[in-house]
């Protein structure tokens, strides 16, 4: 264990893990990551929370946080370079409601239209519809300033990122076409920015004895 930091359990490619890993790296806050993989999940990290979904942080002193929101507005309370809480204090009610649509119905679409075959196959188009309407709207939500949270990218854009970057790999062609042009440049400004890039390096699954991974590194 590395002393006194607290312990982020985590998978690479998990879309609420990567929006914690991003909001813990700007923070500037320093935890040790542990990678699982979600179909072998070490008996250590089900202890430390049952419901056995990551992210997951364990402060060490009994605080054990479950939710990726919770985990970003835990970093960032205790420091918040780039400002990316604005617009969580300037508009509390817009950020709830952009977030309970991309934890709840787009990620339900989103599933059911990546993973057609573990669902209905049939219904795969409807579902990227749904997605694509919501996209739709956030291209318009992106024409003023090239950001959702205001003049510069916030916690919004950093929430929901992750998410548009799994929509698109679905099919990453017919995606590409689509007429959204402020999303286009939103999501590649993205992918390419350094801040995306060392939350993405790739760790191997975590285990006990492991030598422990200072992250970000
Ligand atoms: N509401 C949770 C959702 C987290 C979640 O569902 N994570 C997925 C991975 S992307 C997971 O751990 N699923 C459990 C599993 O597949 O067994 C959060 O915001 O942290």
């Amino acid at each position: 264990m590395i002393s006194n930091a607290p312990i982020l359990w985590s998978f690479r490619r998990c879309p609420y893990a990567i929006r914690a890993r991003l909001a813990i790296a700007v923070s500037g806050q320093s935890v040790e990551l542990r990678e699982i993989l979600l179909r072998d999940k070490p008996p250590e990290f089900l202890a430390t929370s049952a419901k056995g979904t990551v992210p997951v942080l364990d402060l060490l002193d009994g605080t054990v946080i479950e939710e990726s929101q919770d985990i970003m507005n835990w970093a960032l309370s205790t420091n918040d370079p780039d400002g990316w809480l604005d617009i969580s204090q300037k508009q509390p009610d817009m950020v709830k409601t952009f977030l309970d649509k991309i934890d709840g119905p787009f990620k339900y679409d989103l599933d059911r239209y990546k993973y057609a075959s573990r669902y209905e196959a049939s219904l795969a188009w409807q579902r990227r519809d749904n997605g694509a309407q919501f996209l739709a709207e956030l291209d318009c939500l992106l024409g003023p300033t090239g950001a959702l949270s205001g003049s510069n990218l916030g916690f919004l854009d950093f929430a929901i990122l992750p998410f548009v970057r799994q929509f698109r790999i679905a099919d990453s062609k017919w995606f590409d076409a689509q007429p959204w042009p402020y999303l286009h440049h939103w999501l590649h400004e993205f992918l390419g920015s350094a801040a995306f890039l060392r939350v993405m390096l790739k760790y191997s699954p975590w285990q006990v004895g492991a030598r422990p991974i200072r992250f970000p590194a």
